[in-house]
């Protein structure tokens, strides 16, 4: 039998604090490598979960997996993301207190298969009666559908979460989940009509021409080729080896029948999701004038049929500009360039606004309405979309990277006030620790008057010249010193061979990101002609009527700038999981070097350990886990737990330096001392299993 020292040289440590030399980032990386190709994929930093993306199915997702984490203490299973969802689950019963679950890490980490995760677990090991099991199944299959219209494969994730979701599952007073709630932050809308090169479309339009049905397709009036249109070609990439849109239409296409999509509903949606590919496959000629006219009326008539609008009504809003002018209205021509453009902005407007009203629907049929059991309880899922950095970065990258920024900082703030208050619950005496707080970087990019985006919205309100250039000026002028902002002007001279003229530098947590400032005030903007948006509250299309409200007309309120989230509701407790992406199937110390680099986190917990105390175990814990190491003591003992703690730890040696009591946990200042204690338990096991064994043979 392969002895415990052994075993922990083969495959690690599940715990980093466990480490003889925790603070040491090699020591780090080689327990995470060890363990990883041992497939074992989840490590813990104290209550922190780490994962490492295996890319490969393991089988450590199945029901019996699921059963044996099941109402157990997570110190004595293996580390799980099952252990995490059981012990927010446990928490939120027995502390009658709402849980959340912060999944962080860069795109491509696993964040939303491990959020996948969570709720299989949910689903699966949470009581259930018949209500509540349709409750359970809505709640699955929402992620299908969020997934098919949110979802798109990116040059680093074939299946990249393109917008933030934040849902809710609430719970009754018996602990079956009874409902749930969805909140979705900005979707990357530019998608809709551009892609970058080796990247799609959101799935579903693929879904829909590979995977619909004959006569829906003919219906909608269009091809089975992706090609075939101007929205799917920009990419070059049709096809995704790792996807099967067919099958995966038939997945989506039942999962909105379970969510409780009607039929009508159904083909309304599909009525839009085939406007847009025909919206982009418009052709502006311009006459002699110059002002865009639409040169084959093919689309018109399919678009006009599909959202129930007249042909003639979009034709002249879709090639002029209704303006004001002294009290009276006209219509002022487009050229080709300006129609075009009005021509996307709708495309974005409609795909946006009927994803939102997707969420809105799907929280219709998860909402809990039982208005007699008002003692429910909530744990909140925070999947959002991962830190990127392409070879190009525009606008999408900068607001994906600023929200990653807020995770990081909320992050910092609620590990950090619960750490501090489970010392204080506890009586312990600590040190404040140094670490780098994020702050700094999210206050350049939102502080009123003077962070970034208010610079953006100010240049966009501005009359006159404002363009992207005069934005990148006003940047230099005003946060010109800022350490974490650094400018192709601004820079030395080695960085400025770097970057672009029209680029900025933002020094990230989690690395230096060039943007390029191209586009960035008409995608603040986004900007929908008033006469565009007239045409869409006309639209005889159910799910268009209710994105495009009349009232929004008259109300005289401009630009719709772009907000990036907020991350302030998320509930309090949170149970942090940091996920490590591995280049595919490789675990290579470059890419885990570079997650260490921009975790704060995990230097922010390694010094917390550091310098106040290693290893904290419940004392009822350690007595339960180690009793058996004090055979003349237990098991009659029969004093109260802390004197049987005094005792225990007496027996096993410990000196006073070596721990301190607190209320009800003990803090082990070196993990060497609890590993000493683990290896004793292992060597008592073994013996005894060899006396078994030994009496077994002389049995038989
Ligand atoms: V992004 O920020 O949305 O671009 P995520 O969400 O972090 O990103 P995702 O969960 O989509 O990444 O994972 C990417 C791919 O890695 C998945 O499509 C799977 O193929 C693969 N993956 C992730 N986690 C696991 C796992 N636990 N087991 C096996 C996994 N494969
Ligand atoms: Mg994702």
């Amino acid at each position: 039998m392969e002895s415990a020292l052994t075993a922990r040289d083969r495959v690690g440590v599940q715990d980093f604090v466990l480490l003889e030399n925790y603070t040491s980032e090699a020591a780090f990386i080689e327990n995470l490598r060890k363990r990883f190709k041992e497939n074992l994929i989840y490590t813990y930093i104290s209550s922190v979960l780490v994962s490492v993306n295996p890319y490969k199915d393991l089988e450590i997702y199945t029901k019996n997996h699921m059963e044996r984490y099941r109402g157990v203490n997570f110190y004595e299973v293996s580390p799980h993301i099952y252990a995490t969802s059981d012990n927010s689950y446990r928490s939120m019963r027995t502390e009658r207190r709402d849980q959340c679950i912060l999944i962080s890490g860069e795109s491509g980490a696993g964040k939303t298969e491990a959020s996948k995760k969570i709720l299989q677990y949910y689903a699966v090991t949470c009581p259930a009666s018949d209500q509540v099991q349709t409750v359970k199944d809505r709640l699955l299959q929402s992620n299908p559908v969020l997934e098919a219209f949110g979802n798109a494969k990116t040059l680093r994730n074939d299946n990249s979460s393109r917008f933030g979701k934040y849902m809710d599952i609430q719970f009754d007073f018996k602990g079956a989940p009874v409902g749930g709630h969805i909140i979705n932050y900005l979707l990357e809308k530019s998608r809709v009509v551009h892609q970058n090169h080796g990247e799609r479309n959101f799935h579903i339009f693929y879904q829909l021409i590979e995977g619909g049905e004959e006569d829906l397709l003919r219906r909608l009036g269009l091809e089975r080729n992706p090609q075939h249109y101007q929205y799917l070609v920009k990419g070059n990439c049709p096809k995704v080896s790792s996807i099967n849109d067919r099958s995966d239409w038939k997945q989506v296409r039942k999962a909105l029948t379970v969510i409780g999509f009607s039929e009508d509903e159904v083909e309304e949606l599909m009525n839009i999701i085939s406007s847009v590919l025909h919206l982009g496959n418009m052709q502006y000629g311009g006459d002699d004038g110059g002002s865009a006219c639409i040169t084959s009326d093919t689309q018109i008539k399919y678009l006009s049929r599909l959202l129930g609008v007249s042909g003639t009504v979009l034709t002249e809003a879709l090639t002029h500009r209704k303006i004001i002018a002294k009290g009276e209205e006209l219509m002022s021509p487009l050229n080709i360039e300006q129609a075009s453009a009005a021509r996307d902005a709708l495309s974005k407007a409609v795909y946006g606004r009927t994803f939102t009203w997707l969420v809105n629907k799907i929280n219709g049929s998860l909402a809990y309405t039982d208005e007699s059991n008002k003692n429910s309880s909530v744990i909140g899922l925070l999947d959002i979309y991962g830190f990127e950095v392409f070879q190009y970065n525009s606008f999408e990258q900068f607001c994906i990277n600023y929200c990653n920024e807020k995770l990081q900082q909320l992050f910092i703030e609620l590990t950090l006030k619960s750490e501090q208050e489970e010392y204080e619950a506890e009586g312990i005496t600590w040190e404040p620790v140094q670490y780098f707080n994020n702050k700094i970087i999210c206050d350049l990019v939102e502080e009123k008057f003077k962070g970034i985006i208010s610079i953006l919205d100010e240049e966009c309100l501005r009359p006159g010249d404002a363009s992207d250039i005069t934005f990148l000026e006003k940047l230099e002028d005003t946060v010109g010193s800022h350490p974490h902002f650094v400018t192709h002007k601004l820079a030395d001279t080695k960085t400025r061979k770097l970057m672009g003229r029209e680029e900025f530098r933002l020094l990230h947590y989690a690395g230096d990101v060039n943007y390029n400032v191209n586009g960035f005030l008409d995608k603040n903007n986004d900007l929908l002609y008033r006469n565009l948006k007239e045409v869409m509250c006309m639209s005889e299309n159910k799910i268009l009527t209710q994105c495009f409200d009349r009232e929004e007309l008259t109300d005289k309120k401009r630009p719709d700038t772009v907000r990036c989230v907020v991350l302030s509701h998320v509930s309090p407790l949170p149970n942090p999981t940091i996920v490590v992406p591995c280049a595919k199937a490789e675990f290579t110390k470059l890419h885990v070097t570079k997650i260490l680099d921009y975790s704060e986190l995990l230097h922010f917990n390694c010094s917390q350990v550091k310098l106040c105390v290693c290893v904290c175990v419940f004392v009822c814990a350690l007595v339960f886990r180690y009793k058996s190491l004090c055979p003349d003591t237990w098991p009659n003992w029969q004093g109260k737990l802390p004197e049987g703690v005094s005792t225990l730890v007496k027996h096993l040696g410990y000196k006073p330096e070596e721990y301190k009591m607190g209320r009800s946990k003990i803090f082990i200042r070196f993990p060497k001392t609890l590993f000493a204690t683990e290896d004793a338990l292992e060597t008592r096991k073994q013996s005894l299993a060899t006396k078994l064994q030994a009496g077994w043979k002389g049995y038989t």
